[in-house]
């Protein structure tokens, strides 16, 4: 089986994976982004198409004041007599969420909360009887406790009701690293295996199998954990872990996980984030022997999106849905977002974006302004962590001015023009060569105003600090577009990546 990798580029973080009538579907965490819990559909576990969202309506997520980093964390989905599950922890709202479907396309439930599950990472698992087993990582996430890990914790709860039929026990917690979580309760032959991560989501991250004749324990540790991870490693793809294991086509073993891909010296930053990735497993005396996962891209696909269309599921705007900022009406053919007075530091920023799913990359739009407007292009990785162009309109002339935000630190470039329709780009593209200083990082990020048909770079920014490994959040890089004050419009949105 040819295995692509990265499986699902860009910000796609904690894979979980069903398959259902030869048919997989893959869902990753979306944190404060709206659509929320993508459903990525394969038929041979190479190409995957987006196909629906689980949170499409904001009162399932409660994400409207979410604090920034926590939101959806870690979906587990699975389908039992003909219903879809996908249960999730929404880190700071509604807690543990159990979402159903009968169509993975959607709709879905509004989800019913799991108040008696205090943690993170939930797995669904139904035992010989029938009964739901919810297994989780223990981590308190809110209240005097917040911090305090109590290992991997399973309880029986009543999927009608939501309550927890028994107090919750702690089971297997790893072989000693950092943050067991991610917890998975498979049923294979005569044994129940219980798979977590340990190591934590960063360098240290891998994945560990214990099993036990019962769902419910005790569960004896696997001969060789973590039995994948790629911890003091040169390999191209880091951090991996938080995987879900799943049948391939040909009867065989794979484990959806999560990696990034790191570029730099010895530190190195991964710009896109957190990424899904594949890789096979074999089974050896009834234990899981996991390849490491192989750097393998698809070809790199420029795309142009010209706003004739319906906007595409891929679209994601913060804490509310895309829908409740676009207007593809006013100027037909364009999008145009009304600025509500909020900057892109602002936790409700009117701001729509989209995955940079390639590590060099440019996306470019021609924005126009009314007079007393502002707005323009930003790379957001949170409101701290922000490099953007931003095109204001002010008595008859037009300011771009380049902004590189990262925590506690700004620092702008502008021009002046006097055209009020401006071509704005923003590249990301390889650091230096060799041992040099610029070639330390993950990139760098390039921010381009189109005056009078020539690239005027007004700022070239360190990438490193819109990074997994330097920002605050768990997100990775959204591109997109944002309106300050007044009217903007957007003649279209032109994304160009490559392989390098
Ligand atoms: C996820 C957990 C984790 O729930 O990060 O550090 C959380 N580990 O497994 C968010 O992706």
């Amino acid at each position: 089986m040819k295995l692509v990798n990265p499986l699902v580029a860009g910000f796609n973080p904690d894979p979980s994976i069903v398959l259902v009538d030869g048919v997989y579907y893959l869902s990753t965490s979306t944190f404060e982004y709206v659509p929320g819990l993508p459903i990525y559909r394969s038929t041979d576990l190479e190409s995957f198409e987006l196909i629906g969202h689980v949170i499409t309506r904001p009162e399932q997520g409660g994400l409207e004041d979410v604090p920034t980093g926590l939101g959806v964390w870690a979906p587990t989905i699975r389908h039992r007599d003909g219903v879809f599950y996908l249960i999730i922890t929404i880190a700071a709202t509604r807690g543990c969420v159990l979402f159903t479907a009968t169509d993975p396309a959607g709709p879905w439930s509004d989800g019913i909360e799991l108040a008696g599950i205090e943690g993170i990472d939930p797995d669904l698992a139904w035992d010989e009887e029938g009964v739901a087993l919810v297994t989780y990582s223990g981590l308190i996430t809110s209240g005097p406790d917040v911090g305090t890990h109590l290992g991997i914790r399973q309880v029986a709860v009543d999927l009608e009701t939501g309550e927890n039929l028994e107090e919750p026990r702690s089971i297997w917690s790893g072989v000693g690293g950092q943050f067991p979580e991610a917890p998975h309760l498979y049923h294979r032959g005569e044994w129940w295996y219980l798979m977590i991560a340990e190591g934590g989501t960063e360098r240290g991250h891998g994945e560990s199998m214990a099993r036990s004749e019962n769902a419910r324990g005790p569960f004896v540790a696997g001969p060789a954990n973590p039995f994948i991870s790629a911890r003091s490693t040169q390999r191209p793809i880091q951090n991996t872990g938080h995987g879900d294991l799943v049948e391939t086509p040909d009867g065989g073993t794979a484990m959806v996980l999560l990696g990034v891909r790191p570029r730099g010296g010895t530190r190195a930053f991964s710009a896109l984030g957190r990424e899904t990735f594949i890789t096979s497993v074999t089974w050896e005396d009834g234990w899981p022997v996991a390849e490491p996962v192989q750097l393998a891209p698809r070809e790199a696909v420029s795309y142009e999106v010209d706003f004739a269309e319906p906007l595409d599921g891929g679209w994601i705007a913060v804490r509310r849905t895309p829908a409740a900022i676009t207007d593809l009406e006013s100027v037909p053919g364009s999008l145009t977002l009304a600025g509500e007075g909020r900057d892109l530091e602002d936790a409700h920023p009117t701001f729509l974006g989209r995955r940079q799913e390639h590590q060099t990359a440019s996306f470019a739009s021609t924005v126009t302004l009314a007079e007393g407007s502002s707005g323009g292009l930003a790379v957001r990785y949170d409101e701290q962590a922000v490099y953007s162009l931003l095109a204001s309109r002010t008595d008859g002339r037009t300011t771009i001015t380049a902004r590189a935000w990262i925590p506690t630190l700004q620092q702008s470039w502008s021009i002046e023009t006097a055209s009020e329709a401006v071509e704005l780009k923003i590249a990301s593209v390889p650091g230096g060569a060799g041992f040099s200083a610029d070639a330390m990082t993950s990139d760098f990020v390039e921010l381009i105003a189109v005056l009078d048909g020539e690239e005027r770079t007004l700022a070239r920014v360190d990438g490193r600090s819109l990074s997994a490994e330097t920002a605050a959040s768990f997100t990775g890089r959204v591109i997109g577009l944002f309106a300050v004050t007044g009217s903007v419009s957007f003649d279209g949105f032109r994304y160009t990546a490559s392989n390098d």
